[in-house]
């Protein structure tokens, strides 16, 4: 591990430490050859889809090496050789694992066998994989009604294993099937659902080397979308202007050295951001109505568009002519004049504009509004469905918008339900289903009994870290699909199970799956890597496998049969899904192929059949005097709640990840010395929760806010704090107070 070290924040991202970083983690971990192989094979044509990010790889002209360095980190987290079974497990009990760290979970290794945690039991022990299938089976049967099982889904599934997944769910009987979208970009959904009648972003990466100017929103592409910048760079060296719009200062944004151009390795960046707007946490709402006031006062809008295809334009008009400069300078932290100027950048010219975001705009109360503000915009703009221009929400987990697509969802519509119902011939259930928030609640409650994951860390990911494991604690069994040991089979049912899969990376008897990245491209993805172990099973056949030993093969499902061959699954989800037509031939063409976007051909699938302007209230939270808004945020080595080590090497942090982010004027006047010891105490209607003895550090942002690591952070977040409509986690906008540690 590396020494604790606070350094000046970079001012570019990747160049050669990057390249170092990546070999040092995959050649540690993976060894040289497994390492290389894996490399080699990522993101190219015919090898394997990166598990990474949801960023996409060109139509075209892959370079060799078209990775990153968090690509590389999470393909040798994966591809470690090193695995943990049996003898790990009897060495190591349930209460000793617990007390290590995320970081040191990961260092262990591949899980290697399924294991079973006994009622009573210290430690977990090995159980075949059909009595493992007997055991979740007898505990589903066992249920009431179907539901009280939930069934979570973390967004690296496959299309192929979460159709699979979902079929067997809703033929079990129940849509209880929370994901992590629910907390990642549920909100970008429902808006973008709302505003232009699909909740997926309308652009390709070829509108972005087209677009006259590119925002980036809430989002910190430089640790999290890495070969984003890539993107970015080229666009930027065409003339394209880019704005970020971000309450830290993050090197990603502000500079990029490519790291396989000589040029870039030489540490020479190009500069990205030509203009960069500290924006207040939680004040993008008001910004961006800042930005249509000043883009309708001076007439730089798109009238043709806004009369053939905008509704409620009037409305929104007048509210923004009644909406007062002061309120919403006060509101953003930003001030006229630079609205101004923006609106100015945006309306000038052929007003082709991209607007990219992520966690920074989703995980607020209000963010539906906020992303459907930023709708608004591109609506007055008239850039929607047109060269250059669109929406680009920036998707997290690689294949989170395919999961989303073939029915991980607990509130799928019904034209998808009928249709799976009859090509399944099996009663499909119509009621709603829990998502996250509401899961952890039934849970908590006691009326779901059941917890099942394909994939995910729910116990980390989720808000409220010791309400949740509560809930957790009080199910009959908790049971986990994964590929490494995290603290989700720590905290566990009354019975626990660990059923290990294997990784993206991995041999799958010569077949391939599917994904769909952010831009809505379906790809294959085949690894070719050998099983970390000999015991491991494959998604689609664990799912399988469960399915027929809970409901056996009933109406047209013969489980087995549909996973032994990726391809049958395939012609299952093309006769339920729109779009998918002639998959499996398609799936094999190079690159593979765009699902249709609607809103990207200018039909809108919204119930006006127009495109919705929003009137909403604006609003920002405000936090009562004296305490900060902090938000939850990733460090550059971490992946979700994979923690690769604890550096934050652009934000200028080594060895340490205890820490929280604030303004050095407001660090002053707590009268706390740079990384000096605080205690962190959010506040909620149901009482406070704390955080103790983290390290203060001063950073370039504005006044007020605060900001410290996901997962470490998540004890913060209350499990009622959650954004309107889309009931996401708000783990952006945290009230909290800081005072001086107690010692
Ligand atoms: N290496 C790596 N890659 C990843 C992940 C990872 O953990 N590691 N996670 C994946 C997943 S699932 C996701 S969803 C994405 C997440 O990608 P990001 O959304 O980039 O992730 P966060 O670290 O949550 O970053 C939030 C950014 O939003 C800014 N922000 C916070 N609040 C506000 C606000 O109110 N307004 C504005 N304008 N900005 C704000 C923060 O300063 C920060 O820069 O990345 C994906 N890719
Ligand atoms: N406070 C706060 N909380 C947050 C966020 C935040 O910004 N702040 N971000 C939210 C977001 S955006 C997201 S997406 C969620 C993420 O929530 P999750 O998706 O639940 O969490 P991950 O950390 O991505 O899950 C990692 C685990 O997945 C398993 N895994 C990895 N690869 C595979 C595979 O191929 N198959 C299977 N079966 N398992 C695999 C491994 O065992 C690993 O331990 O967290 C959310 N939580
Ligand atoms: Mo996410």
């Amino acid at each position: 591990m590396s020494h604790e070290r606070i350094s000046t924040p970079k001012e570019q991202a990747a160049g050669l430490p990057a390249v170092a970083s990546s070999l040092k983690h995959v050649f540690g971990k993976a060894g040289v050859a497994r390492g290389t192989k894996a490399l080699l094979e990522l993101n190219q044509v015919g090898g394997f889809d990166c598990p990474s990010c949801a960023w996409p790889d060109p139509d075209r002209d892959r370079s060799h090496a078209e990775f990153c360095e968090n690509g590389a980190k999470a393909v040798a987290s994966e591809a470690m050789s090193k695995t943990i079974g049996r003898e790990f497990f009897a060495t190591h009990s349930v209460a000793e694992l617990m007390a290590q760290s995320d970081a040191w979970h990961d260092l262990q290794g591949r899980l290697a066998e399924p294991m079973l945690l006994r009622e009573g039991a210290t430690h977990y022990e090995p159980v075949s994989w059909d009595e493992a299938f007997a055991i979740v089976a007898e505990e589903l049967r066992a249920l009431v009604s179907p539901d009280e099982a939930v069934f979570y889904t973390s967004g690296r599934a496959s299309n192929e294993a979460a159709f699979l997944y979902q079929l067997f769910v809703r033929a079990y009987g129940t849509n209880n099937l929370p994901d992590c979208s629910n907390m990642c970009h549920e909100s970008s959904g429902l808006a973008l659902k709302e505003a232009i009648g699909v909740g997926k972003g309308t652009v390709t990466l070829d509108d972005f080397l087209e677009a006259d100017v590119i925002l980036c929103v809430g989002q910190n592409p430089g640790t999290n979308h890495p070969r984003m910048l890539t993107t970015l760079e080229e666009a930027v060296e065409k003339g394209v202007r880019l704005v970020a719009v971000n309450p830290l200062k993050e090197a990603g944004l502000l500079g990029f050295a490519h790291p396989q151009h000589l040029r870039g390795m030489l540490g020479n960046a190009t500069p990205l951001a030509s203009t960069y707007l500290q924006v207040k946490v939680n004040g993008d709402m008001a910004l961006f109505r800042g930005v249509a006031k000043a883009l309708v006062a001076a007439d730089d809008i798109d009238h043709d568009f806004i009369r053939d295809h905008g509704f409620n334009y009037d409305a929104y008009r007048s509210l923004l002519e009644a909406t007062g400069w002061e309120r919403i300078e006060e509101l953003s932290g930003i001030s006229r004049e630079q609205i101004e100027d923006l609106a100015d950048l945006l309306g000038a010219g052929s007003r082709k504009v991209i607007t990219c975001w992520a966690m920074g705009l989703t995980q607020h109360r209000n963010a539906v509004a906020t992303i459907r503000e930023i709708s608004n915009i591109h609506i007055l703009l008239g850039a929607i469905g047109r060269p250059g221009a669109g929406l680009c929400p920036v998707r997290g987990h690689s294949n989170v918008q395919g999961d989303r697509t073939v029915g991980i969802f607990e509130k799928m519509p019904e034209a998808f339900l009928a249709a799976l119902e009859k090509q399944a011939g099996v009663p499909v259930p119509r009621k709603h289903g829990h998502d996250t928030v509401a899961s952890i609640l039934a849970m908590h409650e006691g009326s779901a009994k059941v917890f099942f994951a394909l994939g995910g860390n729910f116990a980390q990911a989720t808000p409220d870290s010791a309400f949740t494991a509560e809930a957790l604690g009080k199910c009959r069994l908790t049971c986990h699909v994964s590929t490494k040991l995290n603290r989700s089979h720590l905290v566990h049912g009354r019975r626990a199970l660990i059923l290990p899969c294997l990784g993206r990376s991995e041999e799958d008897g010569g077949q391939f799956v599917t994904t769909e990245n952010s831009m809505g491209v379906v790809q294959s993805s085949q690894g070719r890597l050998k099983p970390a172990s000999g015991h491991l099973l494959s998604e689609p056949e664990i799912v399988a496998r469960l399915a027929e030993a809970t409901l056996g093969d009933i109406g047209n499902i013969r489980w087995r049969w549909l996973a032994e061959d990726y391809d049958r699954l395939r012609t299952w989800i093309e006769a339920v899904i729109p779009g998918f037509d002639r998959y499996n031939e398609r799936v094999r063409e190079p690159g593979g192929f765009y699902l249709p976007n609607a809103a990207k051909a200018r039909v809108w699938n919204t119930e006006t059949g127009k495109a919705n302007l929003s009137a909403a209230p604006l609003d920002a939270y405000q936090t009562a005097p004296g305490r900060f808004l902090l938000q939850t945020l990733r460090s550059h080595d971490q992946f979700n709640t994979t923690v690769y080590g604890l550096n934050d090497r652009y934000r200028g942090i080594s060895g340490m990840r205890d820490l929280v982010f604030i303004n050095p004027q407001d660090l002053t006047e707590l009268g706390v010395q740079p990384g000096h010891r605080i205690d962190v105490t959010s506040h909620w209607s149901d009482g406070e929760r704390h955080l103790r003895g983290f390290r203060a550090i001063p950073y370039d942002m504005p006044r007020g806010l605060a900001a410290a690591y996901f997962p470490e952070a998540n004890v913060l977040v209350p499990v009622g704090h959650v954004a309107e409509g889309s009931n996401t986690p708000a783990s952006k906008s945290i009230e909290v107070s800081i005072t001086p540690a107690r010692d």
